[in-house]
């Protein structure tokens, strides 16, 4: 089991802009989390919460999903993101990426960082972690490598129904699919990638769910560059700079406490994600237009 990455590995990632597979989970932990996931969408399918279940997996979920913080701040998640940006650590998104059995949803070639308002900077990590099998089949990323080294490039807002972007963005320079790299990875394993590099993900094909649980780890001194208050949750290390509110974790799931926690955080990441767009965005124009209860 993983704890901070070697030499060789810091350096691959630096070169390629991502690492993978890094085992995180055993299987049965894999397993557990995708059934503590799998309760939650059962349980409020019909309703129940102020928004849709989905919403709430889609956007913050580390907010009020008790299994989501925890896994969030799991060391062998954390030791190996630290050795990147180091010993301190802040969540700053936490959401899960499902792709339904037999679905043609996709995601576009993108860079993370073009609309997080937080500039291009190396301050950022993504950590995806396989919940089922990632495959080619099933849709798992494709990453360029080294692309991370490149400047944010243009990108144009798709709105495209099959895409799971909030926006459908996707880069507008030519990408060459010749150059990507599949990351495939088995339940419990991670793969690691810079908010500035070329990925994106095709349909899936097989008979099974693809459940990726995917977290934005940012440094405390990552720059903000919108006016809205940003939030994010302390996971280790200390907050020197507090350029954001560092909300603490919420005990419990969907606690009173933590949807009134996750309205604000929604309406903050909408007025940084959904700048600029012309049509709607996704699940942050759901803050624009309140919780149905
Ligand atoms: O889950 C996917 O297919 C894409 C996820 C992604 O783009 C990301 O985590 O940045």
């Amino acid at each position: 089991m993983p704890g901070p990455l070697d030499p060789a590995q810091t350096e691959q990632y630096r070169r390629d802009g991502f690492l993978c597979p890094i085992d995180v989970l055993s299987p049965a932990e894999a397993a557990a989390h995708r059934a503590a996931l799998e309760d939650l969408e059962a349980r409020y399918a019909e309703g129940g919460l102020p928004r849709p279940i989905n919403q709430y997996l889609r956007v913050s979920s580390h907010i009020v999903f008790e299994t989501a913080r925890n896994a969030a701040l799991d060391p062998r998640i954390l030791d190996p993101v630290a050795s990147i940006l180091g010993p301190d650590l802040m969540i700053w998104g936490a959401e899960y990426f499902i792709k339904e059995p037999h679905t043609t949803k996709i995601v576009s070639w993108h860079q993370d960082l073009t609309y997080w308002g937080m500039d291009g900077s190396d301050h950022e990590v993504t950590a995806w972690l396989a919940l089922s099998p990632a495959s080619a089949a099933s849709g798992c990323m494709r990453f360029v490598p080294g692309s991370h080294s490149r400047a944010l490039v243009p990108h144009v807002d798709t709105f495209a129904e099959n895409n799971l972007l909030s926006r459908g963005q996707e880069i507008a320079v030519e990408v060459d699919e010749a150059d990507a790299v599949v990351a495939a990875l088995a339940p419990g394993q991670m793969s690691l990638h810079h908010g500035r590099l070329f990925h994106a993900s095709g349909p899936n094909v097989t008979d099974e769910r693809r459940i990726g649980f995917v977290i934005r780890y940012i440094r405390p001194d990552t720059p903000k560059q919108s006016d809205a208050p940003g939030f994010a949750m302390l996971a280790q290390g200390a907050d020197r700079t507090l350029s954001r509110i560092n909300v603490a974790p919420p005990a419990g799931s969907f606690t009173p406490a933590a949807l009134a926690l996750y309205e604000e955080v929604l309406a903050a990441q909408a007025k940084t994600l959904a700048a600029g767009a012309e049509g709607k965005v996704g699940f942050y124009a759901a803050a624009a237009e309140g919780a149905s209860a």
